[in-house]
């Protein structure tokens, strides 16, 4: 009896614990060759390459990066403070936007840091107008749109929350209008990585009760969203797609709201993720930074008290295997456009392993094919094709012919041999 006591005790510990995500035991090799990606980017220290997202990825991570870390700290405060604080409204178009200066606060917070002073408040001032003009912009009765997404929206508040700093209700009313009635969600591309985003806001606002008279609904929104997350696992166990898990992943592990279909879902969800390191899916500096702190079983949540003296690993630069020089192997790529008045189609032959934007620019030289891109932290953004600019509510669609979206921007997505590539202007 003492022996099946012990088990059933045994059992009951294991079923406890399969209630909550948790992502652990990753193979530690795996995370450092993760983090070693990042390593090249934080040389990269123009303000059109600084990325908060990387510092705040790597420090909720179990690596560090040694003395590069405080410097690649130390670059941004300089880029951001100079670019927000300045006066100089000549050279609006290189400020930070509301979903940079939310990543920006989220930097400091990870460093243990508490925006404060006359500069920190002039910042939290500015964060809380791009969020007031964003309400506007959503309306009374919910029917326009943000300038720029729910998910900035989200991102905002959250930064601002893990501040301790407080938002009118109204402002958090509008994010969860969103959620409890989702037709802008339900139009929304990425609607997994924007109800995650949603869904960490909400959760610090629940921890931190900044907005008392809301409690109610932020619980109920909270446990909408991680309904709707679970619903959006695939088959293979990602939620939405392989880029939005991690955010998933963020906002299941920061639940309070245990179930067995989360545990479940969770491990599920564990073995497609490393199924696409395996394949190397991760390459992208900012897909590593949403990445890095689930691994570590960390959300942007934990930025309410951040353990910034946590041991971590130090990162040691990889050792690259000289490669081969062989004449290059050629590749056809045929590139489509439709959405513009005469359709453009032309076959462009680059080397294997070119990214799509190497085809562009091929296509540039010896066609009349034309493009322009923008820089985000994401990589380099398409922002026009053959001189037609996407307007507000528009984007270049990048698509493998005949229709499957793309999961990669321009720079990270290598096309092979015989493939077509569809861009093509479309609403969001
Ligand atoms: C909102 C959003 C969009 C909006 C952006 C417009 C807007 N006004 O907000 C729309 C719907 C237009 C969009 C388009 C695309 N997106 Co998008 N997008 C997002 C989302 C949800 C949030 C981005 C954001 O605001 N970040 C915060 C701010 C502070 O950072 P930022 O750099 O300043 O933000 C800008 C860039 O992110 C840029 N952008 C948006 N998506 C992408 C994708 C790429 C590859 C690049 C280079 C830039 C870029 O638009 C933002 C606003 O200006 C992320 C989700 C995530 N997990 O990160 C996906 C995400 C970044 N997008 C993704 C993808 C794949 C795309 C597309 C390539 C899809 C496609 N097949 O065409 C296109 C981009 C094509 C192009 N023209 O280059 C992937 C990228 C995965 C990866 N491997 O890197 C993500 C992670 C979604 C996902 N889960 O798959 N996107």
């Amino acid at each position: 009896m003492g022996c099946l006591g012990a088990l059933l005790f045994l059992l009951g510990g294991l079923g406890a614990l399969a209630q909550t995500c948790e992502i652990t035991e990753v193979d530690s090799t795996l995370v450092e060759r993760l983090g070693q990606r990042l390593l090249p980017w934080m040389d990269r220290l123009s303000p059109e390459q600084l990325n908060p997202s990387i510092y705040v990825g790597l420090r909720l991570s179990s690596l560090q990066a040694g003395a590069k870390e405080a410097h690649y700290l130390h670059s941004l405060k300089l880029s951001y403070q100079q670019s927000l604080l300045s006066n100089d409204n000549s050279d609006s178009e290189a400020k930070p936007s509301m979903g940079q200066l939310a990543l920006y606060l989220l930097a400091l917070r990870a460093n243990c840091e508490f925006v404060g002073g006359r500069k920190g408040g002039r910042l939290v001032s500015q964060l809380k107008r791009f969020l007031e003009d964003e309400k506007g912009a959503i309306g009374h009765n919910h029917q326009g749109h943000p300038h720029t997404s729910y998910y900035q929206y989200g991102l905002g508040i959250l930064a601002l929350c893990v501040h301790q700093k407080r938002v009118h209700d109204s402002v958090v009313g509008k994010l969860l209008y969103a959620v409890e009635y989702e037709q802008h969600l339900q139009q929304d591309h990425f609607p997994v990585d924007t109800l995650a985003m949603a869904g960490l806001a909400f959760s610090c606002l629940e921890l931190s009760n900044l907005n008392p008279n809301q409690r109610n609904r932020i619980t109920v929104a909270l446990g909408r969203v991680q309904e709707k997350i679970l619903k959006a696992q695939t088959p293979e166990g990602h939620f939405g797609n392989v880029y939005s898990t991690p955010l998933a992943l963020q906002l299941l592990m920061a639940s309070l709201r245990p179930t067995v279909e989360l545990g479940t879902a969770c491990l599920k969800a564990k073995a497609a993720l490393l199924a696409s390191l395996q394949h190397k899916a991760f390459q992208n500096p900012l897909m590593i930074s949403q990445l890095l702190p689930i691994l570590n079983q960390k959300s942007y949540v934990d930025l309410i008290s951040p353990h910034c003296q946590a041991p971590r690993v130090l990162l040691e630069p990889a050792t690259e295997t000289p490669s081969q020089t062989q004449v290059p192997e050629l590749i056809h790529v045929t590139l489509k456009v439709s959405s513009i008045f005469p359709s453009y189609r032309h076959s462009v032959s680059v080397p294997v392993g070119s990214s799509l934007e190497d085809v562009l620019k091929k296509a540039q030289e010896h066609s009349r094919f034309r493009y322009g891109t923008q820089a985000s932290l994401s990589g380099p953004y398409l922002t026009s094709v053959m001189g037609k600019k996407a307007g507000e509510r528009e984007f270049w669609q990048l698509l493998r012919a005949p229709d499957t979206p793309l999961l990669q921007g321009i720079a990270d997505y290598r096309p092979r041999d015989g493939e077509a590539v569809e861009l093509r202007l479309v609403g969001r």
